[in-house]
């Protein structure tokens, strides 16, 4: 019923002419090729596999524009209530097989591109992985926006596109990692659509005038960019809903400074657009660590300045009161990152739009939710006022304000209560001062969230326990975590998927994960079990045919396939698996040939990047990939031990280990890993725990029950007097762990080379061990030493591992999206109507 402008019936035909049929191969191979021959400019005879991947990708994409911009259309026309997730990274991977998955259109382009000559596989491999994110957070933001589509809720995602995403890790001979740049869109990314006319300008720096008698100012001065909107189409799976990213790059306003080049001076007037270029050129890559540098600010300010400017264009359309404004935008914020959201939301409603103080503050906090991810002290962010002044002199004065007005409120609370004032301002003291975001996104939010259910116990009872007592507990809640069961079951394990749909008899359990509880008698049907382990079996071959072509590594896919897969941190304790590892080596290289026969064959495989400027965590790394090359190298070990590090971790790296592995590891101290996620993704695969008692682990082994996963370590409520003890009263490394100093004395008489190098990782072990390595490593081995004998009924341990998969119906992002809809968010489905 749009109306049409021209002839109605030529563009009705020529709209029929560009339907596509979900099943019409043809009709998919013509648009493939019209890209080859037109968008592409190739022609059949030199077409590589590279080109056929843009053009089927490009064909791909036609198709999600159609249902986007009918998802646009309807949703501009019925004005629901939005939700706006906010997230500096987004860890989005490849898009191809998703995207035809959710179409249901894989077959069609599976047959259609092999009609052209091409292998569907081989094309799904010359994607390059959308790497916007560093970890968990900037995955989960992906996972989301998956489900938020899905589930048929108005919502886009908004982040910033950097030319370069997370650093290509390298592994030199030594086993240091090497850092190269991600130039992901050298190719052009055939996913994306540039909206030249959706653009924004950006102020940086300048000086304030107040206006008198008012609350009001003038911000003018300074310099000037650009932020230019790049549209992502996300499709839902089995919907024609279609959610939108939208990421903003960083362009100068004008080409040059003409006063500059009417000066003379070429070279300063070019200077000044290049520095615009660089706010978006490059992710940071840190995890779970604050580095305070002004153009990350920049960044920030950039991407919350536009994306507000953005949505409240699109609000001022409706032509409603700016008190409206909480009944149709809500703005999650993935972290503190976009915390300055909320100070932009109060500067554009007084200095722009004339909203008196008190009204736009009332407006403000009803449209904020803020998400915690961690209770780290090193990753909170704080930036130092002098560096926020400068850059930002208006939000600063901003800031005072929010935070004089709220100290008045903890005052009149907590009268003479001092101590509790310094703990709770938004301005930390000292030289210089600090400004603490996680603060001021507490106070300028209606609900704070941690990750999973400790995550959000530890966050009330310690970082943010004044603001519970101030606030009060319904202004904060737990929403635990999870994956999409479409990429991380379906895509990466398309043979498991089938099972569960043919033994189910359908597939509505991909978008009601709960649903596979159903299959948990099966675990008890012999023939099932065999199905189930063939399948496991089959995705251990693939990865070891990986291994072996890529890293010349035999393994043998009869050995427990363990997986630590993420971030290095010393918090996620890589070590203590390590150490494992050369405690079984010295262990095996002891034993007599007679005795050999009695240890389970083990494949320790690690995987993930640590942050270029931590130096502990690469000499993890550089641990693990020396102490490889000794163990899987030594004929006396033969097949019963491998160790293997997988470079340069990635979302499409992942799809292949997540579905071979039998056993997840997720180690860290307890109360330090928020929620975790690759624990969610390996379990789901059937991976059997083994886990300490910590973020969403506690979750998933009181739904998968504690007789199926294998927990151990100290407990959260028991760090801190563990910690003080190694610190303050240390007793002798051989004391708290014999079997750690074994491990240490081999490491130290260069059994892995030259053992010197790890002396600044040993040493803090040895020292006050923050991080409790060896006060967990015997219980460690007490875990391991039940995964060896359950791994030997094998029968007993597949039914172990049908349990764990098919009792993770709670861990898809779905259900979490859901919670955030009801508890947090308040809005409803509203699904584009299928025709
Ligand atoms: C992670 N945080 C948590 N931060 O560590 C993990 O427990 C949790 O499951 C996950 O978030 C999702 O909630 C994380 O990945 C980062 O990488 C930040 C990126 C930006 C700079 C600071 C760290």
């Amino acid at each position: 019923d749009e109306v049409l402008p021209g002839d109605p019936e030529v563009w009705k035909t020529a709209l029929k002419a560009e339907h596509v049929d979900k099943e019409d191969t043809q009709a998919v191979a013509n648009s493939v090729v019209r890209h080859v021959t037109t968008t592409l400019a190739r022609q059949a005879a030199n077409l590589d596999d590279i080109a056929a991947y843009q053009a089927t990708a490009l064909s791909v994409k036609d198709q999600l524009l159609k249902r986007w911009n009918e998802t646009t259309t309807y949703h501009t026309k019925h004005a629901p209530k939005r939700v706006y997730y906010f997230s500096i990274e987004w860890l989005m991977g490849r898009s191809l097989d998703n995207a035809v998955l959710n179409l249901d259109m894989r077959n069609t382009y599976e047959t259609a591109t092999q009609k052209l000559g091409f292998n569907f596989e081989d094309l799904l491999n010359e994607e390059r992985d959308a790497a916007l994110g560093n970890g968990g957070l900037g995955r989960l933001a992906a996972c989301y926006i998956d489900s938020m589509a899905t589930l048929n809720l108005p919502g886009w995602g908004y982040g910033l596109r950097y030319s370069y995403g997370i650093f290509k890790q390298l592994i030199s001979n030594t086993g240091e990692q090497l850092e190269a740049p991600d130039p992901w869109l050298d190719r052009e990314n055939p996913w994306e659509i540039a909206r030249i006319d959706v653009s924004y300008p950006i102020r940086f720096y300048g000086r304030v005038e107040s206006i008198p008698n008012t609350s009001r100012a003038i911000w003018s001065g300074g310099t000037e960019c650009l932020a230019v909107a790049y549209d992502v189409p996300v499709p839902g799976f089995a919907t024609k809903n279609t959610a939108n990213l939208r990421l903003w790059a960083s362009r100068p306003i004008q080409g040059f400074d003409l006063n500059s080049f009417n000066a003379g001076n070429y070279e300063a007037s070019v200077q000044s657009s290049s520095d615009a270029e660089n706010i978006t050129r490059v992710l940071y890559p840190n995890d779970n660590m604050y580095a305070g540098k002004e153009l990350r600010l920049k960044q920030q300010y950039l991407w919350c300045s536009a994306s507000l400017q953005d949505i409240l264009r699109r609000y001022q359309k409706l032509d409603l009161s700016w008190e409206q404004l909480p009944d149709y935008v809500v703005i999650q914020m993935n972290d503190t990152h976009p915390t300055i959201s909320i100070v932009e939301l109060m500067r554009i409603l007084i200095d722009e739009e004339e909203v008196p103080y008190d009204v736009a503050w009332k407006i403000t906090t009803k449209v904020f939710a803020y998400t915690n991810h961690t209770v780290l002290p090193e990753a909170l962010e704080k930036w130092p006022l002098p560096l926020f002044e400068n850059l930002l002199p208006r939000h600063l004065q901003l800031i005072y304000q929010i935070n004089l007005n709220f100290l008045n409120d903890v005052a009149k609370r907590f009268p003479g209560d001092m101590d509790r004032i310094r703990r709770m301002s938004i301005i930390e003291e000292g030289t210089p001062k600090f400004v603490r975001m996680a603060h001021l996104a507490i106070v300028g939010s209606f609900k704070v969230n941690g990750v999973a259910e400790l995550h959000s116990q530890l966050l009330q009872s310690t970082i943010f326990r004044d603001f519970v007592e101030f606030k009060g507990r319904d202004s904060f809640t737990n929403v635990t975590n999870g994956i999409t069961p479409r990429r991380w079951l379906l895509q990466c394990n398309p043979r498991l998927a089938q099972l569960i749909t043919d033994t189910l008899g359908s597939e509505h359990w991909l978008v009601h994960l709960k649903q596979i509880a159903q299959l948990l008698p099966m675990a008890d049907n012999a023939q099932f079990r065999a199905a189930f382990r063939e399948i496991k079996n089959e995705n251990k071959t693939r990865l070891a045919e990986v291994l072996a072509s890529e890293l010349n590594i035999q393994v043998d896919i009869d050995s427990v396939f363990t997986c630590q897969i993420k971030r290095l941190h010393e918090y996620k304790r890589q070590t203590l698996n390590i150490f494992g590892v050369i405690l079984r080596y010295l262990q095996i290289k002891k034993a007599t040939p007679e005795e050999r026969k009695k240890f389970v064959k083990h494949t320790a495989i690690f995987a993930g990047k640590a942050a270029p400027g931590y130096y502990i965590a690469k000499l993890v790394i550089r641990l693990i990939v020396n102490v490889s090359k000794i163990v899987n190298n030594d004929p006396d070990v033969g097949h019963l031990l491998r160790v293997v590090f997988i470079p340069d971790y990635s979302v499409s790296v992942a799809e292949v280990l997540v579905p071979a592995a039998d056993v997840s590891v997720q180690i860290s101290t307890a109360g330090t890993e928020a929620s975790g996620t690759s624990n969610m993704k390996l379990g789901l695969n059937g991976a059997l725990l083994l886990g300490t008692v910590d973020g969403a682990n506690i979750e998933i082994a009181e739904d998968v029950g504690e007789e199926n996963a294998f927990l151990f370590g100290h407990l959260a409520a028991d760090v801190d007097a563990v910690r003080y003890a190694n610190s303050y009263n240390p007793t002798p490394l051989a004391e708290r762990s014999p079997e750690l100093a074994e491990v240490f004395k081999a490491i130290e008489a260069n059994t892995f080379g030259d053992g010197h190098i790890y002396e600044p990782l040993l040493k803090p072990i040895y020292d006050n061990d923050y991080y409790l390595v060896s006060n967990d490593f015997g219980s460690y081995l007490a875990a391991e030493r039940l995964v060896d004998e359950l791994w030997r009924d094998q029968e007993e341990w597949t039914k172990k591992s049908i349990r764990t998969a098919f009792s993770m119906g709670d861990f898809t992002s779905d259900r979490s999206i859901q919670d955030y809809a009801d508890s947090i968010w308040s809005i409803e489905p509203d699904p584009v109507p299928e025709n």
